[in-house]
């Protein structure tokens, strides 16, 4: 099952990746924001999702279907494909060559509490680096095995990281990160979360954080870090998912996420004044 699967989300990630950067070569402007001015959503993000979607159609009927743009369908197979049709919005509509689309294949029910992900593909079709995943058969990029090697100490590991759309919760962020910032080697805020994750199997940076992300942004990472031996983990004793999402080497994430406790960075996101996102 995940070897099929795994097939067809990196054909798809492809697919629409060939597609997104041929329209980058185009006029790009936004077409509508979502949860605040900054959350953009461009013609070609729902382009790229409605391709995905038909294309799942066609290739296997029945299964599940959850993407950022709006598309949802019950799987009637148990399968459910978890799909950022442009990740990384941002970056596309600056012309920064550091955007992605994101596939991943989950069974069970298609939320980060419950879900299993089978397989998992995310490719940058300005770079055309393609990571991708099944389980139980290891995270690869290209042709090369991933394997996150052994930890550095927390002063020498190269933290990536992620600011929300909301004005109050960056400021919160910021705050968090005005502690770490001389705690650790450097911090990068690349601003792909799915590139985020592809980073920390390839051995790219050290360690990720990031707090308010949607299904979407961390199906297929979540695997391609699991299966270059690192872990996946969220804030306090809650799942991986909107409250937060570390991955990495399970010593550095103790390490990291433990550090954060104390800076008071795992405060809930309702207790967050003001921090202005449903
Ligand atoms: P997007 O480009 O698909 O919107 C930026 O930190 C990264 O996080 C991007 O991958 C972005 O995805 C994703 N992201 C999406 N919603 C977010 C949110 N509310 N807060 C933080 N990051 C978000
Ligand atoms: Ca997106």
């Amino acid at each position: 099952m995940a070897h099929e699967v795994h097939d067809v989300a990196v054909k798809l990630a492809r697919e629409a990746g060939e597609l997104i950067v041929t329209r980058r070569a185009g006029h790009i402007e936004v077409a509508s924001t979502k949860s605040s001015d900054v959350d953009v959503v461009t013609a070609v993000d729902k382009e790229s999702e409605e391709f995905l979607y038909t294309r799942l159609r066609e290739l296997r009927p029945g299964d599940g279907f959850l993407g950022e743009e709006g598309q949802v369908e019950e799987s009637t197979t148990g399968v459910t494909w978890v799909v950022d049709p442009i990740d990384g919005t941002v970056n596309f509509l600056y012309n920064i060559p550091h955007y992605a689309v994101s596939i991943a294949a989950v069974t069970g029910d298609p939320s980060p509490v419950s879900w299993q992900v089978e397989a998992g593909a995310v490719f940058n079709p300005a770079t055309g680096e393609l990571f991708h995943a099944a389980r139980g058969e290891g995270a690869f990029l290209g042709e090369r095995r991933l394997q996150i090697g052994p930890p550095p100490p927390m002063n020498l590991a190269l933290l990536a990281t992620g600011f929300a759309y909301s004005t109050a919760m960056r400021k919160e962020q910021v705050r968090i990160l005005s502690q770490l910032i001389g705690e650790v080697r450097d911090i990068r805020r690349m601003g792909t979360a799915s590139l985020d994750f592809a980073a920390v199997a390839a051995g790219r940076v050290d360690v990720y954080f990031e707090r308010t992300l949607s299904p979407w942004d961390h199906a297929a990472g979540e695997l391609l870090v699991t299966e270059a031996g690192g872990i996946i983990t969220g804030i306090r004793d809650l799942a991986q998912g909107r409250e937060g999402i570390f991955a990495g080497h399970p010593t550095l994430v103790t390490q990291l996420k433990a550090r954060i406790s104390e800076v008071g960075g795992d405060t809930l996101l309702q207790d967050v004044p003001g921090w202005g996102l449903e």
